[in-house]
């Protein structure tokens, strides 16, 4: 069995779920708390010396980086059947994988630090933090996480986060007009890789973005309602209290689109 190290509250941990859903892989999990920094303990760092979720464990040895895993599973397990047979949709849907992981995956980092993990470490000390940090391997990681615990709100990257969000919007609006799935006529690694923004908007209270975008509306509840979409979610995640206020993100969603 396949063992997927992930974290439940991870966008590019999401998009491996769903894909082992989609295709039915029966998988172990270890879930890590990004915000106890499981991922920095010794023992997780041996298996991705990049302290990252997700790292994939098959027999032949670890993988990680989310949209490699996800072609591998599609590959090793479902005969690429997630995957367009024709060299230019391929292509096409390798360009939403990558978009995703060069563009969303970033522009979401901003409001996830600003409006979901700051409120969940507040309290923690410098002390504290800096005792876990230390064992990161990516100093612009640590960077995030200091600023969240120790600088101000940083409205001004929430807002230029939505406005690259918006842009990615009108092109999912663009590229499903008229059709029901991103890439040819299938739900591919295309829709699984954005189906995370989907998620995640959601948890920042920002899914009134869709709005704007009929068609890419349209596609985001087609995602939604995918069987795999709902058992990639946190088990018991509805209902939950959320640190998120939505008022408040709904005036800097003002301020960005105008
Ligand atoms: N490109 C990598 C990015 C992995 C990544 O950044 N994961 C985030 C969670 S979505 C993480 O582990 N964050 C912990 C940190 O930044 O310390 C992938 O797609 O797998």
């Amino acid at each position: 069995m396949v063992v997927l190290h992930h974290a439940w509250d991870s966008l590019q941990s999401f998009k491996v779920r769903m894909c082992l859903a989609e295709i039915g892989i029966p998988w172990d999990g270890r879930a890590l708390s990004l915000t106890d920094f499981d991922h920095l303990e010794p023992r997780y760092l041996a298996v991705n010396p990049d302290g990252l979720v997700p790292a994939l464990e098959v027999e032949e040895g670890v993988l990680t980086e989310s949209s490699t895993i996800n072609a591998y599973l599609d590959e090793a397990f479902n005969s690429s059947r997630l995957q367009p047979g024709d060299a230019f949709a391929r292509a096409r849907m390798r360009w939403w994988c990558h978009h995703e992981d060069t563009v969303v995956h970033p522009a979401i980092r901003p409001p996830t630090f600003n409006l979901y993990i700051k409120p969940l470490l507040a309290g923690l000390s410098a002390e504290a933090l800096e005792n876990r940090l230390s064992r990161h391997p990516r100093p612009e990681r640590a960077a995030a996480y200091r600023a969240a615990v120790l600088a101000p709100f940083d409205g001004m990257a929430v807002i230029s986060a939505i406005r690259s969000l918006d842009l990615t919007m009108s092109r999912i609006d663009q590229a499903v007009a008229g059709r029901d799935w991103l890439v040819g006529g299938a739900f591919s690694l295309a829709d699984i890789a954005m189906a995370a923004m989907v998620e995640r908007l959601e948890m920042l209270a920002l899914s009134g973005l869709w709005e704007r975008y009929p068609h890419a509306r349209a596609w985001s509840c087609r995602v939604a309602q995918r069987p795999s979409f709902m058992l990639a979610r946190a088990p018991g995640e509805a209902g939950k209290p959320s640190p998120v206020n939505p008022a408040f993100v709904r005036g800097l969603v003002a301020e960005a689109l105008g």
